[in-house]
């Protein structure tokens, strides 16, 4: 359905005319640098460019007062000490001549997106603009802000197209207290934002900026902050990718399900990104593809991301090159460094989990339950079971490359120009397929497929053995890096063989880690090596066992609320620690997946290994499981799943008790400090 990215080259214009130390890095060339970013890449050129218009005064006067815009309006006219007297009257803001005319270009970009993603002219979309919006309050500018962009965006989505349910992501490293002030009260708009806080000695210096300002009346609940303090000695200088990605996983992705949001708009202020004079963060550009592509199962799809911040110039045209790719449905380069999340990280994350959980239900079990003791399920052997011993991360795996210093790894992983292949033998498959994505007519070498078959009694049968035969012709595909990702079909008394020499296969050919999300009735293959280089998750086993760090099952999650929680629980802090350059997603006897948890889970599966995911369906599938499936891994959104149910008790024991045998080796999933005793 396409990328929007609205831009209008006005909003250059203004600039900072005298001098003053705090405002000088708000300049025009952050446009500029982003915008020829995106051409080098050959990413503007893939969007459909809208020109940015002007908001009306009746738009501005959505979120801000008549003698305020007044006020901003006569700046126009003004001399350069006039506008620098106005100026210091604000925190952090200077005046143009050209101000009024950019801010309402800015506000308008705004509008222009949300009109496109809501009358369907496209999926999603980036408005580049400046000056920033979410400082800006009702009658006052502040922190560059003049008119907030995204405020309006959200006003307007709700009047002009009657919305009931908007989420805000804010993930500049300012917290955006002028869209918080402006929707405190209103349970239509969630309001999220991390930023830095230092206990309250970081800029805006606000005490409504700690995670227990949670919102007030009706909209309780509805402000999510996340602030990040001072990190430790244990840790570096500021938040990375595995912190960012922890507070989308346990704090953010919980919410915004349980919300269902009919829009995602996104304050993308990249000052959070390495290298940033503001921030001092340590998140690395691809980070913003992750938590683009995070933000894309919400809602359909529909995500407008509206610049903030973001002052070094080479970091922020990186990160908007990321978020741009991600929007497009490419798939997201692996993240780099150790996924290990620092205690002041996710002593931030409690204690904004634990402000929530009065007004979400998808809180409140987790963090109510102590971690059992005893588990009601227990392993076969009836007792904890052993882990592999070891250090921190999977020492037997390879480990995940050590982040070489700051901005000289940025590197794009380019998508193979083939996308998605289907290898199926339905005979109405193509009904269901979207027209990019290719059918695959090779198979690999009789012989050879004969001779990965032969330890397999399952796979002597003829139909077995073509379904191999195409499977094998398409992982290598993968491997080789022509196709990105796939499906293949195997009859259903195959699955567990067919899944075990496609393991093989992979590890066999060049994939040094390979996740194995396996649903339904598929045992973990005997004669697979325990060295670490596979992770095997089985999600429909009996009961919830830890047979090794590497060796998971789980039963599958009854309600929609309890599959949700092991998706952002347990399958995603794995994936994510386990940093696999493979993924195969089997769909099993017994699997019981409806399409659009299906779809969901292959969704978010394809944020790792560079998007490189093999499904593997049974034969009998419908037509619209392979449909939907191949259509979310060349990049379509997921449909939404709706209102969610609340996990059952069963389905959270399993995840409380899965979680304490294996949070000491997979730190992904923690969602609360160790205890210092
Ligand atoms: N060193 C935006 O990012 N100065 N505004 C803070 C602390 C003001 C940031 C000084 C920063 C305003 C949109
Ligand atoms: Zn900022």
């Amino acid at each position: 359905m396409g990328t929007a990215l609205v831009y209008h080259e006005d909003m250059t214009a203004t600039r900072l005319l005298w001098d003053d130390p705090e405002c000088e890095i708000e300049r025009p060339e952050r446009l500029t640098a982003a915008l020829d970013r995106l051409r080098q890449r050959g990413l503007e050129q893939r969007c459909l460019r809208l020109s940015a218009r002007e908001a009306s005064k009746e738009e501005l006067g959505l979120v801000h007062s008549p003698e305020y815009v007044s006020l901003v309006r006569k700046t126009q006219v003004l001399g350069e000490e006039e506008l620098q007297a106005l100026s210091g009257q604000f925190d952090a803001i200077y005046f143009h001549p050209s101000t009024f005319h950019c801010a309402r270009l800015a506000a308008g970009a705004g509008l222009q997106l949300v009109d496109a993603v809501l009358t369907g002219a496209v999926q999603n979309g980036l408005a580049l603009v400046r000056p920033p919006g979410h400082h800006s309050q009702r009658a006052a500018a502040n922190g560059f802000c003049v008119f907030n962009n995204v405020a309006i965006a959200a006003a307007h989505a709700k009047q002009k197209h009657g919305l009931h349910r908007i989420l805000i992501v804010d993930w500049d490293v300012h917290h955006g207290q002028g869209i918080q002030y402006l929707f405190e009260d209103d349970p239509s708009v969630l309001y999220f934002s991390w930023h830095r806080y230092e206990h309250g000695r970081f800029w805006p210096f606000l005490r409504e900026s700690d995670a227990d300002a949670v919102g007030r009346g009706q909209g309780l609940g509805f402000t999510v902050n996340l602030p990040w303090n001072q990190p430790g000695m244990s840790c570096q200088v500021g938040m990375g990718n595995a912190d960012y990605v922890a507070a989308f996983l346990h704090l953010l992705l919980p919410l915004a399900f349980e919300f269902d949001p009919e829009l995602v708009l996104v304050s993308a202020g990249f000052d959070s990104a390495i290298g940033d004079p503001e921030g001092q963060m340590q998140a690395t550009p691809e980070c913003f593809a992750h938590l683009t592509h995070l933000l894309q199962v919400l809602a359909g799809g529909r995500v407008c991301a509206m610049l903030e911040g973001g002052y070094h110039l080479e970091s922020l045209a990186e990160s908007v090159c990321m978020t741009v790719q991600a929007l497009l449905g490419d798939p997201a380069p692996p993240l780099s460094g150790l996924m290990v999340p620092c205690q002041s990280a996710l002593e931030s994350i409690q204690s904004a989990r634990a402000a929530q959980a009065p007004y979400w239900k998808s809180l409140q079990l987790q963090d109510v339950t102590p971690v059992p003791t005893s588990p009601s399920t227990h392993s076969p052997e009836g007792r904890p079971p052993p882990l592999l011993p070891g250090g921190p991360m999977c020492k037997a795996a390879a480990p995940a490359p050590a982040p070489s210093s700051l901005l000289d790894q940025l590197c794009l992983c380019p998508a193979p120009s083939v996308r998605t292949t289907v290898a199926l033998t339905a005979p109405d498959i193509t009904l269901v397929l979207p027209p990019d994505v290719i059918q695959q007519e090779g198979s690999a070498l009789r012989e050879e497929t004969e001779a990965w078959a032969r330890p397999h009694e399952s796979l002597a049968r003829e139909e077995a053995l073509t379904a191999l035969g195409k499977l094998l012709y398409l992982l290598d595909g993968m491997l080789d890096g022509q196709v990105n990702s796939g499906i293949a079909a195997t009859p259903a008394s195959a699955a567990a063989a067919t899944l075990d020499v496609a393991i093989q296969r992979g590890l066999s050919h060049g994939a040094q880690r390979l996740l194995c999300v396996a649903l339904g009735q598929l045992d973990r293959p005997p004669d697979l090596a325990h060295d670490g280089r596979t992770l095997w998750l089985n999600i429909g086993g009996k009961e919830a066992a830890a047979l090794s760090m590497f060796h998971v099952a789980t039963p599958l999650p009854v309600m929609t609320g309890g599959f949700l929680s092991c998706i952002l629980g347990l399958v995603l802090p794995l994936a994510y620690g386990f940093q696999p350059d493979l993924v195969l997603v089997a769909l099993g006897p017994g699997h019981g997946l409806q399409g659009p948890h299906a779809a969901l889970l292959a969704a978010m599966l394809r944020g790792l290994a560079g998007g490189r995911v093999l499904a593997l369906l049974e034969e009998d599938s419908t037509p619209q499981l392979a449909g939907i499936l191949a259509r979310v891994l060349r990049g379509e959104a997921p449909p939404s799943l709706g209102p969610s149910s609340v996990a059952s008790p069963e389905d959270v024991q399993a995840l409380m008790y899965l979680r304490g045998q294996l949070e000491p080796q997979w730190k992904m999933l923690q969602c609360r400090p160790h205890l210092v005793v």
